[in-house]
């Protein structure tokens, strides 16, 4: 059996993106495999976060995972705080991993932007602490967004450099599972932007909270362009958009990626029935499929967060849980690391 690690920070709202990128593969993986998913606080103050609003976030991402579908008493749902030894790892970890590696991270140099100097030395070796949230549970498979992707090998150059150092097969090389049509799913204002929570526009996003009619008005508002759809030739063999059709026309990919992706469908297909057509139309059906999907599930959610007793008791049991998972492995790497338990 596999053993499925996954997180997603309290940090913004939860979108589209962090939807299907994410959560929607956490739920089906959940039917054969032994999951975790964790609410990464920790990650999340990398950036500042008002302590209350944090808190009210952790609560939302918790709902967002049990209102998608993820269940409680098969997979384990807890926020990474609670549970000591991801920080105790990633101290190891700090010092397994080489600086050359942490500098090539695109998605520190993203987030720190110009102002790299004033950045938290956290938001530095985050991808140290998500490496210890995978292997403290000899995580074998990690399902993702596309963007996530470098961080998974830094993982694996940590895991293997460990059991290289040490001796050792300890822990497991990772395998990312990058997994739907929308696996990158772009801002609705801009589609040669990831959607993300931290972006300044709301209109640039979905979020799983919106109520129908601001579905309605973002999809009405979403960026396109003066042509009509195309045909199914812009699809290639991988069932994706070839290159240079999401580059010459990147609003068009992303709108129809995500039309795909929510009534699961194959891409070459969605784009055959709408050859030929404006965006009016398009966006018309749009409508209809995204204010079905994310309408039921933000208001499952907000019926959850309205219930913060429920949603705590959930992640007290995840947290005892896998700390009953993760204090026995922490145990052994501080045996083969020569730290003394007396
Ligand atoms: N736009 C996206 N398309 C597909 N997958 C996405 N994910 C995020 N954005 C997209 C996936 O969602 C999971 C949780 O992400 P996260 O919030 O913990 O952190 P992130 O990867 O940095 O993405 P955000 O939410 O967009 O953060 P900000 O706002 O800071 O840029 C991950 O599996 C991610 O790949």
């Amino acid at each position: 059996m596999k053993r499925i690690f996954s997180g997603v920070q309290p940090s913004g709202n939860l979108h589209l993106g962090n939807y299907l990128g994410a959560i929607r593969n956490f739920v089906t993986l959940q039917q054969d495999n032994d999951c975790i998913y964790c609410v990464v606080d920790q990650h999340a103050i990398t950036l500042w976060q008002d302590p209350a609003e944090l808190r009210q976030r952790t609560r939302e991402v918790t709902a967002g995972y049990l209102a998608a579908g993820i269940d409680p008493k098969t997979s384990i749902i807890f926020n990474q705080s609670q549970v000591a030894a991801h920080a105790q790892l990633a101290w190891v970890f700090n010092c397994v991993a080489r600086i050359g590696w942490l500098n090539r991270m695109t998605q520190f140099k993203d987030k720190a932007g110009k102002n790299r100097e004033k950045a938290s030395s956290g938001l530095y070796v985050y991808p140290n602490l998500m490496a210890a949230d995978i292997l403290v549970y000899k995580g074998t498979h990690v399902p993702v967004g596309e963007n996530q992707k470098q961080h998974l090998e830094l993982t694996r150059d940590i895991a293997q450099k460990f059991n290289n150092d040490f001796g050792v097969e300890f822990f497991p090389i990772v395998e990312p599972l990058i997994q739907g049509t929308a696996t990158r799913v772009m801002s609705l204002r801009d589609g040669s932007k990831k959607m993300s929570s931290s972006d300044a526009s709301d209109a640039s996003r979905i979020n799983m909270t919106d109520d129908a009619d601001a579905v309605a008005k973002k999809v009405r508002r979403a960026t396109s362009d003066s042509e009509l759809l195309p045909d199914p030739s812009v699809v290639g063999a991988d069932g994706q958009f070839a290159e240079d059709f999401r580059q010459a026309r990147p609003e068009a990919a992303n709108l129809l990626t995500i039309f795909a992706a929510l009534t699961n469908r194959d891409l070459a297909a969605v784009v055959g029935d709408f050859e030929g057509k404006g965006f009016a139309d398009f966006k018309k059906e749009m409508t209809e499929v995204a204010v079905g999907t994310m309408g039921q599930i933000g208001a499952e959610m907000k019926r959850m967060v309205d219930d913060p007793a429920f949603v705590d008791s959930v992640l007290r049991d995840g947290a005892e849980r896998a700390r009953a998972l993760a204090d026995p492995i922490l145990a052994e790497v501080y045996d083969i690391v020569g730290f003394l338990r007396p």
